[in-house]
């Protein structure tokens, strides 16, 4: 964390891991972010989820299902449902939050047994051994367009590495959210109730409380700008003041309107995601989509 916060830290502009938002109480802003009423990307793909459970189930078939980045694991119930799979794996960083809703889904669904790993999926390079795991071909389920949080270079080696992690006969089921009108883009990554900014400036607190940082959050003001040339929304902090903090054992200048990139959210449509998952060894084998075409889930297989 040190070493990837100081490089961050050097980069230009600054760019810290988005994994980084995630500690308890950021955690707990993301999910309030998806109950604000600008976010509607938690609700319409759960929405679709629901709606196409027997179909989403039909085409992915039998195996042990595999979620990465699980955060409160509510989309899987439907699945979970419709496929009773031999088990369900949740993968994700944040070690109580993990807990807490494995817990809560395996009272939910007794017939399923439930896994958790804590680890960062985008780092793993293999499941670690567990007989839940031995002997079944695994189905990759990778919802709430977390893909875009990653560059699209970045991108295309987590899909490639995906593969890997699931193995031979590999599905993956993933969501993605499309490019939208500007207004309600920049609407959602900058909620009225201020949850957005509060999220962001969780990283301060967490950079404070984990590398001896001294940041006054609010030294920075928060924002969220739809970048077309890149088809993203970048999320900052911007420095109010020429200010000089220390994080990591350094000393860090910032000048007055600088930002700290806390986090792109990146936007594909579905031919330009397609292509890019094909560059990872994937083939498209079926795509769903909410009706609006906000979003849509796509099915790839190897
Ligand atoms: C987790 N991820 C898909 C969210 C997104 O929409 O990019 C993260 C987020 N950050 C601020 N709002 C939502």
């Amino acid at each position: 964390m040190r070493r990837l916060v100081r490089e961050g830290m050097a980069q230009q502009p600054r760019q810290l891991p988005a994994w980084l938002l995630y500690d308890a109480e950021g955690s707990r802003l993301f999910e309030a972010i998806c109950e604000q009423p600008e976010y509607g990307l938690t609700r319409t793909e759960t929405a679709l989820l629901e709606a196409r459970e027997p179909e989403l189930a039909a085409a992915l078939g039998e195996g042990v299902l595999v979620e990465f980045g699980a955060g409160n694991a509510r989309k899987v119930g439907p699945l979970l449902e419709a496929l009773q799979p031999p088990a369900y794996v949740a993968l994700d960083i944040s070690a109580d939050h993990l807990q807490q809703s494995c817990v809560a889904l395996q009272a939910r669904h007794p017939a399923v047994p439930v896994l958790g790993i804590c680890c960062d999926y985008s780092a793993l390079r293999q499941l670690p051994e567990h007989p839940l795991l031995s002997g079944q071909r695994r189905l990759g389920f990778y919802p709430g367009s977390s893909i875009g949080n990653f560059s699209p270079e970045e991108a295309e080696a987590l899909l490639l590495q995906l593969g890997q992690l699931l193995g031979p006969g590999a599905r993956l089921l993933i969501g993605i959210d499309q490019p939208k009108a500007v207004a309600r883009l920049e609407a959602a990554y900058n909620d009225a109730a201020g949850v957005s900014a509060a999220f962001a400036r969780n990283l301060l607190i967490r950079l404070n409380r984990d590398l001896a940082g001294s940041f006054n959050p609010d030294a920075f003001a928060y924002s969220a700008r739809w970048q077309a040339e890149h088809s993203r929304i970048a999320m900052a902090l911007v420095s109010r003041e020429a200010q000089t903090v220390q994080l990591a054992g350094e000393a860090w200048s910032f000048a007055v309107g600088e930002p700290l990139i806390t986090e792109y959210s990146v936007k594909y449509d579905p031919v330009a995601f397609l292509a890019l998952a094909a560059r990872a060894g994937w083939r498209g084998a079926g795509r769903w989509s909410d009706p609006a075409d906000d979003l849509s889930l796509h099915l790839l297989v190897t």
